[in-house]
């Protein structure tokens, strides 16, 4: 009766406007903010469900809307694992968002539970941790939230305050596994292993071979590049465009203590310096190819990096000339491509490095990408020698794929992406290094090399993309390797692309197959587009609805700009 009363309350103080609609999308539910209360509140009432199927473990909430504009707002809800809610509990998230009275959420919940076999009722806990980003409209959300999930009986809120996205994933996955959770471990993790994977660079380790190295030694020995080296010196500066959203506000309270690597943040963020993802963050940077708000001449030549509005996407640049604003862009599919290339190396280390011992560790090593990768991407990861499989559009896919392998590799070419590794492979790898360390070959390349994967395990969040973990592995791997963002950019060119936007009557008359790369209604369509990319040499077109805005997506590519430009335009025509 407490339950039944409970949720009518709750209901009836957030009633949903008539003829609104709210659907969970590729990443939940999306709005005006000022619009969102009701949808919030009820993601509250189903992350506490969520949490009640699943024994109590704890279940995420995260308010925000990324890269959109400040007045919109969002939220979505994280599993126990740290991952995307469940794929199989989405049509009832947008049923309860969309119920449209008291009296038919209510009944629509009592079905739910019974539906789902959730414990009903009796002596249940639930626990919901809560992050939101920083947009003005936040706090009220915050509440609508707190509200949902109070409705609840036996249902605990915990406030995380604001965080990036990623970092609210990591704490639920952090808190179920029983590994401390606040804000300052994930601090700490990120700080340690970075330092942990600097030891056991090849710089760092130079006539102390095998050493330890403390921070303060690194510094000290970066300190001792003579100052005229002026390639040295430009390779420890980065400069981050923070996209004046959460991202920038946490690497300036961290950066001081990331020794190797010298951060400036712009568009941190700080009153005055410019609004949220407006001509900013790595949205902005990876469609427009021009430099960010903030950004002047003076930066020509140095390393440049992009975080969306809640840090979950990463994207790199480079001015190369003051004379305009165009960008060298290094987007998801070469930080992928970078990432692939330093495991494989520390594998094939490990594995033929016909030394002293005969250790070696199997390793299943997957790539996972988007049919938005750029065509060059593919193929020089092929190249390499790699297994690479597509899935849809949205992270969700790509986690879950990537998790089939011992070392799972996933990035979209907007910059959301990570590596994920399997526990079983993870417990393989700690024991051989154990090993290692202790035996007469400590200080062997073997070791260091898989070292450096354990420290690249550590560092980068394993519960989802996360545009601050992402940054700092490339930023170690650069050093490892002693690379220029000039020799990262130079992997392979990317084949020039074109996408466009159409308006249709109904989007989802639009059905695909194979990953998104191929239409399957209406039939006629795929034929249409072979036809037209048939014309072009490396021409690749695909078309797919749109999970977030009610547009029909068209993508081409083909070996100049002009054809990819052309394909696109006639393919468009096809579709509208
Ligand atoms: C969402 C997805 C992103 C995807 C984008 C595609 C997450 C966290 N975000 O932002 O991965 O690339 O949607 O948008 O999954 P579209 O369907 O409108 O092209
Ligand atoms: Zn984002």
């Amino acid at each position: 009766q407490e339950q039944r009363r409970r949720l009518l309350d709750v209901a009836s103080r957030f009633p949903l406007p008539s003829g609104r609609r709210f659907s969970y999308g590729t990443a939940g539910f999306r709005a005006d903010g000022a619009t969102m209360a009701p949808a919030v509140c009820r993601a509250g009432i189903l992350a506490a469900l969520r949490s009640v199927k699943l024994a109590g473990a704890a279940v995420g909430i995260v308010i925000t809307a990324s890269h959109n504009p400040v007045g919109d707002n969002g939220v979505k809800i994280a599993d126990p694992d740290g991952g995307m809610m469940a794929q199989h509990w989405e049509p009832f998230a947008d049923a309860l968002a969309n119920a449209p009275d008291p009296d038919a959420l209510l009944q629509l919940v009592l079905q739910f539970v019974k539906d789902e076999g959730i414990p009903w009722g009796g002596q249940h806990t639930a626990q919901v941790l809560l992050g939101r980003d920083t947009r003005p409209t936040g706090e009220y959300l915050l509440n609508a939230a707190l509200q949902g999930i109070n409705a609840i009986v036996g249902a605990h809120a915990i406030d995380m305050g604001i965080l990036t996205t990623p970092q609210l994933h990591w704490m639920v996955r952090s808190k179920n596994k029983g590994i401390k959770a606040s804000e300052s471990d994930y601090f700490t993790q990120l700080i340690d292993s970075f330092r942990l994977f600097f030891s056991h660079c090849p710089a760092a380790l130079g006539s102390h071979d095998g050493e330890l190295l403390t921070s303060n030694f690194i510094r000290r020995m970066l300190e001792l590049v003579p100052k005229d080296k002026g390639g040295d010196e430009l390779a420890k500066k980065l400069i981050v465009d923070g996209a004046n959203g959460i991202g920038g506000v946490k690497l300036e309270q961290i950066k001081a203590e990331l020794s190797g690597v010298d951060i400036i943040v712009r568009n941190s963020g700080k009153e005055g310096e410019g609004i949220l993802n407006h001509m900013c963050g790595a949205d902005f940077v990876q469609k427009e190819r021009v430099t960010p708000h903030g950004f002047s001449p003076e930066d020509v030549g140095v390393r440049c990096a992009s975080l969306d509005g809640d840090a979950d996407r990463l994207v790199y640049f480079h001015m190369s000339s003051a004379s305009d604003n165009k960008v060298d862009l290094v987007d998801g599919d070469k930080i992928l491509s970078l990432f692939a290339l330093f495991i494989r190396e520390q594998l094939d280390i490990i594995n033929n490095n016909g030394s002293q011992v005969n250790k070696s560790l199997p390793a299943r090593l997957g790539i996972v990408q988007t049919a938005y990768a750029n065509g060059a991407s593919t193929q020089f990861l092929k190249n390499l020698g790699l297994e690479v499989v597509f899935t849809p559009t949205g992270v969700k896919y790509l986690h879950k794929k990537a998790l089939e392998y011992d070392i799972g590799i996933y990035f979209e070419a907007n910059g959301h992406g990570t590596v994920v590794f399997l526990e079983d492979f993870l417990s393989q790898l700690e024991s051989l290094s154990n090993e290692l360390s202790s035996e007469a070959v400590n200080g062997s390349a073997q070791y260091h090399a898989a070292m450096r994967l354990m420290a690249a395990s550590q560092l980068i969040n394993q519960a989802v993309g996360d545009a601050l973990s992402g940054l700092l592995l490339v930023e170690a791997i650069l050093q490892y390797k002693r690379w220029s963002f000039q020799n990262w950019c130079e992997l392979y060119s990317d084949l020039p692309s074109r996408q466009l936007k159409v308006k249709v009557i109904d989007r989802s008359s639009i059905v695909t197959t194979d990953a998104e790369t191929k239409v399957s209604q209406p039939s006629s369509l795929q034929e249409l587009i072979d036809k037209e990319t048939a014309n072009y040499t490396h021409g690749r077109c695909f078309v797919r609805p749109s999970g977030t805005e009610d547009v029909v997506r068209v993508y081409a590519e083909a070996s100049t700009q002009a054809e990819a430009d052309s394909l696109a335009r006639s393919v468009a025509h096809h579709v509208e």
